[in-house]
């Protein structure tokens, strides 16, 4: 069975792990949100492909939710010693990575042939493809200003309300080899319990992408990230309070018009309705039990 998950963030990345966990290998593949990603230090920096990395790879530092494990933050001291931008926090072990990614970038190679490479290194049996090789950010608007999205939710804690997101370049994104090939494999397509603005949005702003999911074959079935109206972590409901006017399981929905034809939903918000049929779970991953339930979950809303 072909599977094609879009994810961004630590709840997307679990949730790639507990699919991992059920499915055969290769049978999934994830679409990695790019609109995050950041020059820093002079540094290419790619946090929802290095989080499926780090995660799928057994490497991840669960508890924080991004980076790895055991890390130690000694070089990022002496940046912040001599002067430089220590407010993005890259640590030991993870600047490895970007010390091998960012020349092989700046010697031609694209993000998805360097993130190939570190599939095959890491043993992963997950196909992980960023949206697009090409240039795509996320900026995020609020009252305060416009702001790049990790100046807004790092360097301003993404205190600010957002009144609106834009994706940079997204017009001109084209899917990274391998996306629509996989897509239109595919026997299944899920959008993971990610924010629809900040992870899955800017995947869905590359027009082609969002085509060949308004004229997909098969089922498309979208895990909602609220819990009880709210965000198991990050600024989502406030985003979809001031933007949507809500944060039930329609509001999610209407992210999504024309794209899915089910969304899972926490217990905690039932009973709803929305514009698609519903399927009531539980979505918190606590573990991997947990994950691994929720894969199996949506799976079957996919296949019925
Ligand atoms: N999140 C933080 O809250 N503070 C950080 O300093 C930080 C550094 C960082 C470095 C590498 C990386 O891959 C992720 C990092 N994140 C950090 C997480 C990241 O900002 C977000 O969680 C994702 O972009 C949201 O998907």
């Amino acid at each position: 069975m072909n599977v094609v998950l879009l994810s961004g963030g630590g709840g997307g990345a679990r949730f790639a792990r507990g699919l991992a966990s059920v499915l055969q290998p290769r049978e999934l593949t994830a679409v990695a949100n790019v609109g995050d990603d950041l020059e820093i230090l002079g540094l290419h920096v790619s946090p929802d492909v290095d989080g499926l990395l780090y995660t799928l790879a057994g490497l991840l530092d669960d508890e924080r939710g991004w980076g790895r494990a055991d890390e130690t933050w000694r070089a990022l001291g002496a940046v912040g010693e001599w002067g430089g931008e220590d407010w993005f926090r890259l640590g030991d072990l993870d600047l490895g990575l970007h010390l091998v990614r960012t020349p092989a970038l700046r010697e031609g190679a694209t993000l998805s042939e360097v993130t190939v490479r570190f599939v095959e290194r890491a043993g992963i049996t997950t196909r992980l493809l960023p949206a697009t090789d090409d240039r795509l950010r996320t900026h995020v608007a609020t009252p305060a200003g416009t702001f790049p999205f990790q100046e807004w939710f790092v360097g301003r804690r993404h205190e600010d309300e957002v009144v609106d997101v834009e994706y940079e370049g997204a017009e001109q994104a084209a899917p990274a080899p391998g996306v629509l090939e996989a897509l239109a494999s595919a026997d299944a397509i899920l959008f993971a319990p990610s924010n629809p603005y900040l992870s899955i949005g800017p995947i869905l702003a590359v027009s082609a992408i969002r085509e060949a999911l308004e004229r997909r074959a098969v089922r498309c079935v979208a895990v909602s990230p609220l819990v009880g109206g709210k965000a198991v972590t990050g600024p989502l409901d406030r985003m979809l309070s001031r933007m949507a006017g809500g944060t039930t399981p329609a509001h999610v929905t209407d992210r999504y018009t024309g794209l899915i034809d089910v969304l899972v939903i926490d217990r905690a918000d039932a009973p709803a309705e929305a514009a698609v049929p519903l399927v009531v779970t539980d979505t918190v991953m606590r573990d991997r039990e947990a994950e691994r339930r929720l894969a199996e979950v949506v799976l079957e809303a996919a296949c019925a």
